[in-house]
């Protein structure tokens, strides 16, 4: 399998029924999700609150999020903008184009014979906590709580050993992502895309330089990429957001500029109206803020006296951020209790934390704010957009005292 005919199939259903039923036969990745009109089977048991289920959108409700530091993959949340591509493991090829000295295909078996990573690092959406712009004005896209974030453990390649092996032009300055999805946008069909920076490509950080700058995986918690999450093969960028950790990774090409996809030029990009003018001017979102969330349903009535919030805490992005501090508030910030921190704390992944508040008759709101060893920390608010993305602004509740 190359990616060439999978264009050429793109091509002829743009070109063929609206129902996009040409020219599917060839192309053995992607004819399934079409002919049959229904998901793949997933591999998995998931225990989320679905969004959308076609394509598979959902998020794990946050006092099942805050359990454990390590997010089991049944309530790690599920971002998808086409129907999960069915990938034959043993036909698969990753390709690698553009400014390279040799243009490869890898089988998984190439891939794996490459030095493997295991790396645990938070993936969050850009789009997480979207819902909470609705209050000044709707926004568009998947309606996204608190729960579009999750910590795991990742296993594959370097994606620099990859580019190593390929040889890259001197001149390079980004390197591409493209998904074997199939996603309609008007009267295309074209693959989710990503780029990254050439630095942050060949960058590696943490002890004894572990933590690769991106990586292509094969794994997740210790067992296979499942379907949702982009089995076989997927990128993760760790401290960027989960747009650029493409799944269904069919294709790398290195460039001396960003991604001409839909999903960088346009999508994922803070604009306040979606006229073209806005969507040229800004820039492409790579690496993401603090942000902190916590448990809380808000039906259920409280009584007056302590509580305890259990909540999640992910610094910036940056290399080497690190959490100082969380604080959280009952009496409308009169007063702010620091929170304490439980479990472990690793580079690019979140930390949880509790903190225990007084609850008084007077109490109405429960409110957390964190800063990172950066100076990154959550503003008061958050200017809104017409995307709805990085909202971080202070957590907020509301609270029923009884
Ligand atoms: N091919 C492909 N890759 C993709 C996406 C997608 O729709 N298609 N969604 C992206 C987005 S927006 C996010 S937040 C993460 C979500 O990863 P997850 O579903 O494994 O949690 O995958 C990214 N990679
Ligand atoms: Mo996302």
């Amino acid at each position: 399998m190359s990616n060439t005919p999978i264009q050429i199939d793109r091509r002829s259903m743009i070109l063929g029924s609206g129902l996009m039923i040409a020219g599917l036969t060839s192309s053995r990745i992607s004819a399934n999700q079409f002919l049959a009109g229904a998901q793949p089977p997933t591999n998995e048991d998931k225990d989320l609150d679905f969004l959308t289920t076609d394509p598979r959108n959902g998020e794990p409700s946050l006092d099942k999020l805050v359990q454990s530091w390590i997010t089991p993959t049944e309530h790690f949340y599920v971002r998808s903008h086409a129907p999960n591509p069915q990938i034959d493991e043993s036909e698969f090829r990753l390709s690698v184009d553009g400014m390279v000295n040799r243009e490869l295909m890898l089988s998984m078996g190439d891939l794996k014979s490459l030095p493997e990573y295991e790396v645990t690092a938070t993936l969050t959406c850009a789009g997480n906590r979207r819902t909470e712009f609705n209050k000044e004005e709707q926004v568009g896209g998947v309606q996204w709580g608190p729960g579009a974030i999750g910590n795991a453990t990742w296993r594959g390649v370097r994606l620099a050993d990859v580019l190593n092996k390929a040889g890259i032009d001197v001149s390079a300055k980004h390197v591409w992502f493209e998904g074997l999805d199939e996603i309609e946008k008007g009267d295309n069909v074209i693959g989710f895309g990503a780029s990254i920076p050439i630095e942050k490509a060949l960058a590696s950080s943490g002890e004894g330089e572990s933590i690769p700058g991106a990586l292509l995986c094969y794994a997740m918690n210790g067992e296979p990429l499942t379907a949702d999450h982009g089995f076989p093969l997927r990128a993760l960028v760790p401290g960027y957001i989960g747009a650029r950790s493409v799944k269904w990774l069919g294709k790398v090409t290195v460039s001396d500029r960003p991604s001409s996809n839909h999903y960088v030029q346009t999508a994922y990009k803070i604009v306040r109206s979606t006229d073209p003018l806005d969507w040229q001017e800004a820039a492409p979102i790579y690496r993401f803020p603090i942000n902190a969330a916590f448990a809380h349903d808000e039906a259920t009535p409280v009584q007056p006296g302590p509580m305890t919030l259990l909540g999640y805490v992910l610094p910036s992005g940056r290399d080497g951020a690190r959490v100082r501090r969380v604080h959280v508030t009952a009496n409308g910030g009169e007063t702010w209790t620091p929170a304490e921190f439980v479990g472990e704390e690793n580079q690019y992944c979140w930390r949880l934390w509790k903190a225990e508040v007084e609850i008084t008759e007077d109490t109405t709101e429960l409110v957390a704010r964190a800063i990172d060893s950066t100076g990154d920390f959550m503003p008061s608010r958050v200017r809104w957009n017409a995307k709805g993305y990085l909202q971080n602004s202070w957590y907020r509740r509301p609270v029923k005292v009884q």
